[in-house]
């Protein structure tokens, strides 16, 4: 059976990691049996990041690599639009998430000192002593150190809670008048787009982000939509 190797659930969401929910979301659109393996360690994965799809033998690394691969080996019998291949506009939106807006929103919920304690309490509060208190800096600080590497850890708290609303505003306005982004019916960029949605709405972590995603009823509908359809 495929297995997915990912974090802990948390937030009472599938995942607290867009990438690790994506997969899930996508699997689950497509109907595949899976297992999912939680609480796996980055660290000893081949690329150091989650998720992971072990199907047999191989390990697919990366979410992206992973819908492909899937859709690629199962596609025969996948809906149509869940196996299409991405177009040019789908590439831009998803990057446009994965790339930009996941590091806002990492900033949002790790760096921020209001979010600090309520994402701690969330993530680490069922940890043993004394990791409970010996893991959240270490942890925050190479996510600091990420941000800050990818460049948006340099702006202030305006700007960049400024450009997660701009990019949260224009994935929501390429929507169109269809329920999901691949239609009639759900695709490859719903899953992902699905998996940010729902982090930003959903988590109990106070933030502008959540408050202008909350605002935005053609996004809290869409979000209601996929969980429905989903089942998570
Ligand atoms: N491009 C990758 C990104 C995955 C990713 O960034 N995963 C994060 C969690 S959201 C991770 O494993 N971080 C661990 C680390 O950086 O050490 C994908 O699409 O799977």
């Amino acid at each position: 059976m495929l297995e997915l190797l990912q974090f802990h659930p948390a937030f009472g969401l599938m995942n607290p990691s867009p990438f690790c929910m994506k997969v899930e979301v996508f699997l689950r659109l497509a109907g595949l049996p899976y297992r999912c393996r939680n609480g796996e360690v980055p660290l000893r994965m081949p690329k150091r990041k989650l998720p992971v799809l072990r199907d047999g033998d191989l390990l697919v690394c990366d979410s992206q690599a992973i819908l492909v691969h899937l859709q690629q080996r199962y596609g025969a019998g996948m809906p149509a639009s869940l196996k299409a291949p991405e177009t040019a506009g789908e590439l831009v939106i998803r990057r446009t998430l994965e790339e930009h807006t996941l590091f806002a929103g990492l900033w949002l919920r790790w760096v921020d000192p209001p979010a600090w304690p309520q994402l701690k309490e969330a993530m680490f509060g069922q940890f043993p002593a004394p990791l409970r208190w010996v893991v959240p800096p270490l942890v925050r600080r190479k996510i600091r150190r990420d941000i800050w590497g990818q460049g948006v850890g340099r702006h202030s708290r305006e700007e960049i809670v400024a450009r997660a609303k701009a990019d949260l505003d224009a994935v929501v306005e390429l929507l169109g008048p269809l329920p999901y982004y691949a239609g009639q019916e759900p695709g490859a960029l719903d899953a992902t787009v699905y998996a940010f949605a729902a982090n930003m709405l959903w988590a109990p972590i106070d933030s502008p982000l959540r408050a202008h995603a909350r605002g935005q009823p053609r996004l809290v509908a869409y979000a209601q939509r996929m969980r429905e359809r989903v089942g998570a």
